[in-house]
């Protein structure tokens, strides 16, 4: 402990100058350009003039050129800290992780008491834990993937291993079907492609005998989650089911958008690996429901839905909880599958996204009024409905990368950061109006870290290695506890919870050690990854693109090509950017004039 501390304050002494302003800038106000938000925003109407609504930027130019990194300024972060264990949370080692990770029970869930945890069986209402405690080892198994990725065949082969022999769904548990999708299935599926891969990127991760254990595992699991996709009048899924007897008899008729419309990608990926429609076609089916239920005036939908009357039980409309991965998984799908329908969906909802819920002035880095903010309305009405935005929202610059609207993610991604930078975590719920956190705990989530990966890829821009290296220090000085990091509980007293939620090792872990290996082969050109809305990497490949089957959604068929046909017909009609030619050059064009003027501006550097 004492020598890692002593190393990093030589490194920090290094960065010299840099440093001084990045420590000032932290006790500083930071958060000053919020003063100037008025007291309630005017609801934004009015469609985007040409230039705002960017859903044309995205293409596969795009995503492509950020996959195999797409910037190519370099600079002023000295890459012997970028190399050393000061960009590495200690958590984060290889050995660490399994070491962490690497016990029979649900995970080391409690990084202070060092023991794992699984459901709470006394109190079946108690759905923070039960949601995802599945009794199935899950830390263990979401951390699989970034063990390949830090390049260690041993530690990886040891947690497959001990999956395989170990872990069993036969059990009498309840969970959140998009919980265990993105976290169980994602991963398992992840593992098996890394596993399979002839080319083996990472090293040798391939296990001796291997026979697509993980494959069978994961269709086991679908298979337990399908009843969820049954007896629902609309085919959006029921939010829980028991792993061993299906849909429990008191089970809840509400969902919330982003659980059952984001299951696409796993579910999708594992038919085509099995050669069986049957999955990808319930998790399609339950998008094209939930899209077919959006409002007809604003193009919005809301975070939750009655799955057998398809009413709208909550008409708020955001970025964050209930929706934020529902945008995701449109775009992420097509990337993954090339269906054309899902663009277009994405399209539109963006295109509704820029329409309703973005504040501020038009463009990030010039012109008059309050810097752009995505805010939370209602579906229909497009009016306000409160004053906060949540953690999980900072996922949205990283996919506005994805699509090549960078300037306007660098905007957003430089807001949340300036709230890092106050609290050295992101509160989960932020009051814009009052400049305070409304909900003060902070479990460790990868959002912000996520896009600040995601933009120094498209960027390249040291500054966001300033902001990884920021994160990480926060997260060391305020989270670390024995056997790993701990969820804190008051972003202000920094009171800590004993809980490490999966998606730390899953995502934050592996989106900071990514940041900092500029040579990991998922940055080498030739090998093009996506990252799953939990963080685990799937190969964009030609045999995702095949298109196996023919998926007859009878009467909605119809309405989408109706729908989609005088979509095309608007789009070549509008001068909105969507139907330009992507191009790359976007990538570089933001960097000079927004690093300099909008992020020193907003974030209050210097
Ligand atoms: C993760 O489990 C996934 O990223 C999900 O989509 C929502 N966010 C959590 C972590 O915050």
């Amino acid at each position: 402990m004492q020598w890692r501390s002593l190393v990093l304050g030589l490194l920090l002494l290094r960065l010299g100058l840099h440093g001084l302003l990045w420590l000032v800038s932290a006790l500083g106000p930071g958060l000053g350009f919020h003063q100037r938000f008025p007291f309630a925003l005017p609801p934004r109407g009015a469609p985007h003039p040409p230039g705002r609504a960017a859903a044309g930027r995205c293409g596969r130019a795009h995503w492509g050129c950020l996959l195999r990194g797409g910037g190519s300024a370099r600079g002023s972060f000295p890459p012997q800290l970028r190399a050393s264990s000061a960009t590495r949370p200690a958590a984060c080692s290889p050995s660490a992780t399994t070491t962490t990770c690497g016990t029979r029970s649900a995970g080391r869930a409690e990084p202070r008491a060092c023991r794992g945890r699984g459901p709470d069986r006394a109190d079946p209402s108690n759905l923070n834990i039960n949601d995802v405690l599945g009794n199935y080892s899950l830390t263990l198994i979401d951390a699989l993937d970034t063990l390949a990725i830090m390049g260690n065949s041993s530690e990886f082969q040891k947690a497959v291993k001990l999956v395989i022999d170990t872990v069993s769904f036969d059990k009498d548990s309840t969970v959140q079907v998009f919980e265990a999708t993105i976290r169980v299935l994602g991963s398992l599926l992840s593992a098996h492609i890394i596993i399979t891969d002839t080319k083996q990127p990472f090293g040798d991760m391939t296990i001796k005998d291997y026979d697509d254990e993980l494959l069978h595992m994961a269709r086991d699991l679908a298979v337990r989650l399908l009843p969820a996709f049954e007896n629902t009048k609309t085919g959006i899924p029921y939010p829980r089911v028991n792993l061993k007897t299906g849909i429990p008899p008191d089970s809840n008729n509400e969902t919330c958008t982003a659980g059952a419309g984001s299951l696409l990608v796993e579910f999708g990926i594992l038919s085509r690996l099995l050669g069986d429609s049957t999955f990808e076609w319930v998790a399609r089916r339950a998008v094209k429901a939930l899209w077919s239920l959006r409002s007809n005036d604003t193009g919005l939908l809301g975070n939750v839905v009655n799955i057998q009357t398809g009413h709208w039980v909550g008409k708020q409309s955001g970025l964050g909880a209930g929706l934020d991965s529902f945008y995701e998984y449109l775009l992420k799908s097509y990337i993954l599958f090339g269906k054309k329908e899902d663009l277009e969906m994405f399209n539109d909802a963006y295109r509704s996204i820029q329409n309703y819920l973005r504040r501020g002035r038009e463009a990030c880095n010039e012109g008059e009024g309050d810097p752009p903010l995505y805010v939370n309305v209602n579906m229909f009405s497009g009016q306000l409905m409160n004053t906060w935005i949540d953690s999980l929202q900072a996922f949205f610059p990283g996919l506005q990368v994805l699509i090549g609207d960078v300037e306007d993610a660098i905007c957003l991604h430089a807001f949340y950061y300036a709230i890092w930078k106050r609290y050295g975590a992101l509160p989960e719920r932020y009051n814009w109006q009052l400049q305070a956190p409304d909900v003060l705990f902070y479990p460790l989530r990868p959002e912000l870290v996520e896009s600040t990966y995601l933009l120094y890829q498209a960027t390249k821009n040291p500054f966001y290695l300033h902001v990884g290296m920021d994160i990480l220090q926060s997260l060391e000085k305020y989270t670390k506890v024995k056997c790993g990091y701990a969820t804190l509980h008051h972003v202000i007293e920094k009171s800590k919870e004993d809980r490490m939620e999966s998606f730390f090792l899953s995502e934050t872990c592996k989106y900071l050690y990514l940041l900092f290996d500029e040579e990991n082969p998922v940055h080498k050109s030739g090998n093009k990854y996506m990252f799953t809305t939990e963080g685990h990497i799937v190969s964009v490949d030609e045999r995702f693109r095949d298109s196996l089957w023919q998926d007859t959604f009878p009467e909605e068929e119809e309405r989408n090509a109706e729908k989609l046909k005088s979509n095309e017909l608007k789009a070549m009609n509008s001068s909105s950017n969507c139907n330009r030619v992507p191009d790359e050059r976007r990538y570089l064009l933001p960097l000079k004039s927004i690093y300099m003027r909008q992020i020193d501006q907003m974030v209050g550097l210097i």
